[in-house]
């Protein structure tokens, strides 16, 4: 058998005990095979109820592995990730794909929920129905209670499943909620891991994906907000290319000045992601390096009640009511942001 160029899973596990494994492990090489090898024992379900569905659209976009390296067995012959529903992806419909769900979660315990979108509670749910049984909807919010009682983790995907989101914005008319207030309400106790962002990036959801099926649940350091230390541990503003504007006192009146956006809503001083460092589209650029002031999309507030563009027109300035609270002073930006 020819020698395996790749992690082994003693190295792997010595790796998880660090909270930076899973910013780390994304350029590892062969990270892709690792993480194969790994999850193809744990059948994962993906459910996805209220939302744009740009959280998956976000995740198939995974660089690094790519997202058929982590469908399809095109590195190690039979090893794959074990993907049993997810509604976007999957070629089967109908009963088949409900059977498929079914059946991966036979065993208590023995699959990993993922949870995508928020969930409608008004009227038992009516608003979302994924499937049927005889003759009947079944609504996210039953899919959500069963299969999360059952799951032996689940994840939140995107700030919709973590904290509720968009669909749960003013006036709500549908009831929506995110995983853990449904799991507080019904008395649920599987252990969630919010994967936040609206949508999160691709890396964020692999990362922690491979961290719980390779190092276990309790690998995976989380803030009081749920989310993985390794990918929101760090404020946006103290990493922040425009930092050295902000502290100089320099703010952008208009998108394409290059200076601090902070008078045009940026809410970088109240987000916690690793954005400025790991960048968007495989590395590319990211919100504010665009010039787009960030809008905090991995905040359990988001969308905040006072966002950038419920009232003022684009080519006009922020006013100060939605400025956020700056808890680092101007003149204070740490060595990253400086260097
Ligand atoms: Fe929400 Fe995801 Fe935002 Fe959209 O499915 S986190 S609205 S990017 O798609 O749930
Ligand atoms: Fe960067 Fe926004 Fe902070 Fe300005 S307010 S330094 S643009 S994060």
């Amino acid at each position: 058998m020819p020698k395996q160029s790749f992690l082994s899973r003693r190295d792997f596990l010595k790796l998880s005990a660090t909270s930076l494994t899973a910013t780390t492990l994304m350029q590892l090489p062969g990270f892709a095979r690792m993480l194969e090898a790994a999850v193809a024992e744990v059948p994962v379900i993906w459910i996805q109820t209220g939302s744009c569905t740009g959280c998956v659209v976000s995740v198939i976009n995974s660089a690094s592995p790519r997202i058929q390296e982590i469908l399809l067995d095109q590195v190690i012959p039979g090893k794959h990730i074990s993907l049993k529903y997810n509604q976007t992806v999957m070629a089967a419909s109908g009963d088949l794909a409900m059977k498929a769900m079914e059946k991966a979660a036979e065993k208590k315990g023995g699959f990993v929920l993922i949870a995508e979108g928020a969930f409608p509670t008004k009227d038992d749910g009516l608003y979302c129905q994924i499937g049927e049984r005889e003759g009947k909807g079944i609504t996210g919010l039953e899919h959500l209670v069963h299969l999360g009682s059952n799951a032996m983790a689940v994840i939140a995907l995107g700030t919709c499943a973590c904290y509720a989101g968009i669909p749960a914005a003013p006036p709500n008319p549908t009831g929506c909620k995110s995983v853990n207030q449904v799991f507080a309400e019904k008395g649920i106790k599987t252990p969630v891991i919010n994967v936040a962002g609206c949508p999160p990036h691709p890396d964020w959801f692999v990362g922690t994906v491979a961290t719980i099926l390779i190092g276990g649940l309790s690998a995976v350091k989380v803030d009081n907000n749920g989310r993985p230390l390794a990918f929101y541990g760090s404020l946006m503003h103290d990493n922040c290319e425009r930092r050295g504007h902000f502290d100089a006192g320099r703010f952008a009146k208009k998108f394409s000045d290059p200076y601090c956006l902070y008078e045009l809503g940026c809410k970088g001083p109240i987000t916690h992601a690793d954005c400025p460092s790991r960048r968007w589209n495989n590395g590319t650029n990211w919100c504010i390096g665009c010039g787009h002031p960030c809008i905090g999309c991995v905040e359990p507030e988001f969308p905040f009640e006072k966002s950038l563009y419920d009232i003022v027109p684009l080519d006009r300035v922020t006013p100060p009511a939605t400025y956020p609270g700056i808890e680092a002073q101007q003149g204070t930006a740490p060595k990253a942001a400086r260097g």
